[in-house]
């Protein structure tokens, strides 16, 4: 994976200006003190794109195409596209699966390293077109476009920017044929929510390693598809940083850009900042005070978990017995949703052009599981005490867009819920208002067990949603210490419930 984070070294962050007051990028300035920092890091909000991403939660990857019918993971261009022939290809069995599932967006792999394009673009015959499905008449994108309005599901594409087909990769004309595809892509199929660029860069024919246009692809999104989200090798979502599912136990929003190249800071298309980040996105802190407190610049850059169904990014036939449980698929929501992250599961579509048994009957178990677990917040009906809170009611009102605070310029602060009877749960939902900004620091919980407050609960981040599991407790008062946020803190919602397919903690 590093081939991502070299690429994060030479990639351009665009910054929308826009948000009057709140944006998504400060500058930091020589002599500000950590309490000026901080402060500006606490007001740093997602732009709007960004918000209604982080809102998804669950959002899908479609691994399809030539490797489909290889069984290889990476082809290498000089597949004979006489071998992409799926059967009873029907994407809207695709959409509509994730649907069921609680997804709210997907995203086609249009190109994939391979070259082969599932659209019959005018770039190269190395196509759908030149494809015996359909008589060559067929377009694998515009199906699952359709399919996704037709569901009102979100729709987004991934184009490789490695091809190893083309011959002009590796030269400046490449860039050209890139953007024409882009082009394709974000005027024939109406509304793209999200593109998604992985970084892989190998060498062209020419022995020489393509140089990306980043900055020209962004400004392309921008004007075409200003609603787009551009992941993950792009400005308004990073990568994680695994491929495992588990995501950050700290896991800010708000990390620094130090090393920014100050040369790039520039006026661009959107009335923003171009600006090169230099960091490290594998680390397990990517924005403490002690990482912020040094940077030249603050962004917006919230973390997304890609992780795959199967072993595989593609189908392949014996992966058919190894697709995720629904239990491990369990795991994976706390570990990444419930990590202020937001899952990009993969589900491969098969050979025949339909999701395999297999994967459909973990995701609607796992679907059940989750939505019975999520079904009764048992803090519901609660008394709440709290001595410097305002809002109290709005934790339990399910609505994520209003929140419990803090008054005057404490920022510290114990929520006492009094329960109507004893009750037994193992999970801790947690959720800040990030439309005010990420602030929590540190956090612990607690339940009353013979007249004493016992710790259940010692973490760090909250932001769009924190989950955690553990061993079932019983009690009738529990108690949420915020007990560090930078400024006031804005919680939207708060809840315990109770699963029993749920077994041990994960907080590690
Ligand atoms: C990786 C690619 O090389 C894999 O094939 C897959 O597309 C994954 C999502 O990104 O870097």
């Amino acid at each position: 994976m590093s081939k991502r984070i070299l690429f994060f070294m030479g990639l351009m962050l665009v910054y929308d200006a826009g948000i009057a007051q709140k944006q998504n990028y400060v500058q930091i300035f020589p002599g500000e003190s950590e309490k000026q920092i901080i402060e500006k890091a606490a007001n740093i909000v997602p732009t709007p794109r960004q918000l209604r991403w982080q809102q998804l939660e669950l959002t899908a990857f479609f691994h399809f195409g030539i490797n489909t019918f290889t069984g290889r993971e990476w082809g290498d261009g000089k597949e004979d596209p006489a071998i992409f022939n799926p059967t009873a290809l029907n994407a809207e069995q695709w959409v509509k699966t994730m649907k069921d599932a609680g997804f709210k967006q997907v995203i086609i792999t249009a190109k994939h390293h391979d070259g082969f394009c599932l659209w019959p673009t005018a770039t190269t015959m190395h196509s759908v077109k030149s494809s015996p499905w359909k008589n060559g008449k067929g377009d694998v994108v515009k199906e699952v476009a359709a399919a996704c309005k037709k569901l009102n599901m979100g729709f987004g594409v991934y184009l490789s920017p490695w091809d190893r087909n083309a011959p002009v990769y590796g030269t400046d004309a490449y860039n050209d044929f890139f953007v024409q595809q882009l082009t394709e892509l974000l005027t024939g199929y109406g509304k793209v929510d999200e593109v998604w660029f992985d970084g892989a860069n190998g060498e062209g024919p020419n022995g020489k390693k393509q140089v990306y246009d980043f900055n020209r692809w962004y400004q392309l999104i921008r004007k075409l598809q200003p609603q787009a989200t551009i992941a993950i090798m792009g400005p308004d979502v990073r990568w994680v940083g695994t491929e495992t599912g588990r995501g950050r136990r700290m896991e800010w929003s708000v990390v620094t850009t130090n090393n920014l190249d100050q040369s790039q800071v520039a006026a661009n298309s959107q009335q923003g900042l171009l600006f090169k980040p230099i960091s490290d996105l594998r680390g397990d802190d990517l924005g403490s005070r002690e990482k912020i407190v040094t940077a030249k610049g603050l962004v917006w850059y919230p973390a997304e978990t890609d992780v795959s169904i199967r072993p595989g990014w593609f189908y392949h036939e014996d992966q058919d017995k190894k697709v995720k449980t629904p239990e491990e698929l369990l795991k994976i929501y706390f570990t990444s949703v419930g990590m202020n992250s937001v899952l990009l599961l993969n589900v491969p579509p098969d050979k025949r052009g339909l999701i395999a048994d297999a994967d459909i009957r973990s995701l609607q178990e796992w679907t059940r599981i989750r939505n019975g677990l999520f079904s009764t917040n048992y803090l519901r009906g609660s008394t709440i005490l709290c001595k410097n809170g305002t809002r109290a009611s709005a934790l339990l009102d399910g609505d994520n867009a209003t929140y419990f605070t803090t008054t005057g310029t404490d920022t510290a602060t114990a929520i006492i819920f009094k329960l109507k009877k004893p009750t037994t749960f193992n999970v801790l939902s947690l959720q800040e208002d990030i439309r005010v900004g990420q602030r929590v620091e540190k956090f612990s919980a607690w339940y009353k067990e013979g007249g004493q407050w016992k710790p259940f609960a010692n973490e760090t981040t909250i932001g769009y949603k924190r989950l955690l599991h553990f061993d079932p407790i019983t009690a009738a008062e529990i108690k949420i210490e915020i007990e560090s946020s930078r400024l006031n803190p804005a919680i939207a919602e708060a809840g315990i419930y109770f699963c029993k397919e749920l077994t041990g903690t994960d907080s590690k």
